[in-house]
C-alpha cells in the first residue's frame, strides 16, 4: 500500500492544526476547509482547463479567463453549502452577494489572483479573508478572524492565520493539505525586493527614489507579477518588501483593499512584518467600496517604513 495513504502520527493535517493548534470555533474550522475543498478543485481546473478567455468581462473591465469563472464558481459553491456565510465579495462580482444573513461569517476572497499569467505557466493563487457577522463594507482587515492564500506553483501550499500564528501546508497526493512549516516570521530587515505597478515611477518622482534606493543597497530583485506568490516569497524566505504604489494607469495603486491588500496585511503583521498605506497601517484602513483600490508596502517592518518615509518627504 501507498505509505502516504496511512495516517502518520507525524503528518498533521489542516483540519487537525485549526482544532488543536490554533483552537478556532468549529464553525470556523468546517468553514476553513470548505474554503480548502474549494481550492483543491481550482488546483485540479489549473492543470486541466485551457487557458482561454471566457467571453466575459468583470467589474474591473477586465477580461476573464474560463479559469477565472470557474475559480469563481468553485468558491460560491463550497460558501453556499458551507451554510456559515452570511455574505461574500469576490474580486469577480460588483456587488456584495447575500446566501444567508443569520449564518456567523462573511468572506471576501479574489478566487484566481495572477490569472494573466497562466498561459505563461506561472505560478497564481487565491486569496480570502473571513470576517465574522453579515458585514464587510465598514470593517477594517484588523477585524479579520481568519485570512489565507492558496499558491498554485511547482507544489500547492496553503498558508493560513487565525490569530494563533502564521501556518504552511502543502497539498498531497491523495488531496490532503498536510502541515509543511509552523509560525512563519517576517524579521525587520529586507533583502529582497518586489515592485509592482514600477510603471508608476513616471508620475510618482517618491516611487523613482525608492526604487534607486533599492538599488544603491544591493537588494536583490524578486517578483513575478502575482502577489500571492511575491508575498509569500517573504513569508517563505522571512524577510522583504513588496509595494505596489500609485501612478500612471492606477493612481491609488491597482490592488483592492477588500480582497487583496487586507488578508495579506492579517498575515504579514501576524508574521511579524508591516503594511502600510504610506501614511496609516493597511489594518485600520476601513473598507468602504468592493472595488476600493489602496497603495500597499509590506513586508520586513524597517523597510516598510523607510519607503513610507520616503513617500511622506516625497
Ligand atoms: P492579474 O490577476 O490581472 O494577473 O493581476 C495580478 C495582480 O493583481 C497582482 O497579483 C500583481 O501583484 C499585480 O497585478 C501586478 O501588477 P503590475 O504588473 O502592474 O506590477
Amino acid at each position: 500500500m501507498d505509505s502516504s495513504l496511512l495516517p502518520s502520527q507525524s503528518r498533521v493535517s489542516l483540519n487537525h492544526h485549526l482544532y488543536a493548534h490554533a483552537k478556532v470555533p468549529d464553525g470556523l474550522r468546517h468553514l476553513i476547509l470548505d474554503i480548502a475543498r474549494a481550492t483543491k478543485y481550482i488546483h485540479s481546473a489549473i492543470r486541466t482547463t485551457e487557458a482561454g478567455l471566457a467571453g466575459t468581462i468583470n467589474q474591473f473591465g477586465e477580461e476573464q479567463l474560463q479559469l477565472d469563472v470557474l475559480s469563481n464558481e468553485m468558491f460560491e459553491r463550497h460558501l453556499e453549502e458551507s451554510r456559515l456565510v452570511a455574505t461574500f465579495v469576490s474580486e469577480e462580482q460588483e456587488n456584495v452577494v447575500e446566501l444567508n444573513l443569520k449564518a456567523p461569517y462573511s468572506v471576501v476572497f479574489d478566487p484566481l489572483d495572477g490569472s494573466s499569467l497562466v498561459d505563461a505557466n506561472f505560478a497564481i493563487g487565491s486569496i480570502v479573508g473571513i470576517y465574522s457577522g453579515n458585514q464587510v463594507i465598514g470593517r477594517k482587515p484588523r477585524e479579520q478572524v481568519t485570512a489565507l492564500y492558496v499558491l498554485y506553483g511547482p507544489r500547492t501550499i496553503l498558508v493560513y492565520g487565525a490569530g494563533n500564528g502564521v501556518h504552511e501546508f502543502i497539498l498531497n497526493d491523495v488531496g490532503e493539505f498536510i502541515l509543511l512549516r509552523e509560525n512563519l516570521g517576517v524579521g525587520d530587515d529586507a533583502k529582497n525586493y518586489s515592485p509592482g505597478n514600477l510603471r508608476a515611477v513616471t508620475d510618482t518622482p517618491f516611487y523613482r527614489k525608492a526604487m534607486n534606493h533599492w538599488l544603491d543597497a544591493k537588494l536583490t530583485l524578486r517578483y513575478s507579477g502575482c502577489m500571492v506568490a511575491d508575498i509569500h516569497h517573504i513569508l517563505s524566505k522571512g524577510q522583504g518588501i513588496f509595494t505596489n504604489i500609485g501612478g500612471s494607469k492606477y493612481p491609488e495603486g491597482k490592488l483592492r483593499l477588500a480582497f487583496e491588500c487586507g488578508p495579506f496585511a492579517y498575515l504579514v503583521t501576524q508574521a511579524g512584518g508591516a503594511a502600510s498605506d504610506g501614511a496609516i497601517s493597511i489594518m485600520d484602513r476601513p473598507i468602504e467600496t468592493v472595488d476600493q483600490r489602496t497603495p500597499l508596502i509590506i513586508g520586513s517592518k524597517n523597510e516598510v517604513e523607510k519607503v513610507a518615509g520616503i513617500l511622506k518627504n516625497a
